[in-house]
């Protein structure tokens, strides 16, 4: 069955420990104490979001629905004003979330509540992102396009985190010319009859407070379970190696152009045989017979 290891939480790290230990060995780690002197520690919340960007018009996703037809896999469901948005959080379960909130552009005065820790990773500055969830809501499992180094910088409530290495993607149902696993594949409620490959998956699991920082190592699949209303930033350094570079430039201009452009050609057909193919090309390679 899914076996699931603990992350490893610790208080401080070194910048000389986290490489050594954590970014050169590609080990997910927790550091609680790494946003103690930021003024987003003591402000982050819905009332002061509110205050800041309230106004602003935000772009809302999930839903607990995947994407159909010709819609684009990553295109919002619906446009409110932050405010409202906030204002329906508060009422209970709520499966909408902000995804890839460039705060840098939409709402620059949360820029004085960080900083860019010192910790050996070269931040690319231009990307301070948010991604806001409901009670309940949860991310689908994917891995990350740029293949970044990740920060995840939680703030809020309780959210659980499953991380997987990117070996583990042949147990993943991995959607051809996508960079998430069938949507189906629920990590907590597993289907091993329609998805046996699950029961050979290992991997990580967390659950993160407010002020808790995650390590997400480069290419690392994430499945991410909001149990309560939460907001995190996350903080990224591009790979630099050539090679995982031209791999981040190939999935960025060739892959993800593709699926945007057989959606809109082909519509829910290509959606279904990329669906259709992602158990297929799993149980092939495990040996698992014919779908
Ligand atoms: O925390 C979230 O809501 C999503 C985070 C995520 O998927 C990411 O950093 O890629």
């Amino acid at each position: 069955m899914l076996k699931l290891q603990p992350i490893n939480c610790i208080e401080m790290v070194s910048q000389k420990e986290f490489i050594s230990t954590y970014k050169k060995q590609e080990i997910p780690v927790v550091i609680r104490q790494l946003t103690q002197s930021w003024g987003a520690r003591r402000k982050w919340n819905l009332d002061y979001f509110c205050e800041i960007a309230g106004d602003n018009m935000v772009s809302l996703y999930g839903g607990g629905e995947r994407a159909k037809g010709r819609r684009h896999q990553h295109a919002s469901l619906l446009k409110m004003r932050f405010s409202d948005y906030i204002e329906s959080l508060k009422q209970g379960e709520n499966k909408l979330r902000m995804f890839f909130y460039n705060i840098l552009d939409e709402a620059p005065k949360l820029i004085e509540d960080f900083f860019y820790p010192e910790i050996g990773l070269n931040f690319f500055k231009k990307l301070p992102v948010m991604f806001f969830g409901g009670k309940g809501a949860k991310v689908q499992m994917h891995f990350d396009i740029d293949l970044a180094d990740i920060l995840l910088c939680h703030f809020g409530g309780k959210k659980r985190v499953y991380l997987f290495a990117p070996e583990q993607k042949k147990y993943l149902y991995h959607v051809p010319f996508s960079f998430s696993a069938l949507f189906d594949v629920d990590i907590e409620q597993p289907d091993y009859e329609r998805f046996p490959a699950l029961q050979h998956l290992q991997g990580f699991v967390t659950e993160l407070n407010h002020g808790d920082v995650l390590y997400i190592p480069p290419g690392f699949w994430h499945y991410i379970v909001y149990e309560e209303i939460g907001f995190s930033l996350s903080l990224r350094a591009f790979p630099r190696q050539p090679q995982a570079l031209m791999r981040m430039l190939f999935n960025i201009i060739v892959i993800r152009n593709v699926e945007g452009v057989m959606r809109k050609l082909v519509g829910q057909r290509w959606n279904d045989r990329n669906e259709l193919n992602a158990i297929r090309n799993t149980h092939r390679d495990l040996g698992l017979g014919k779908v």
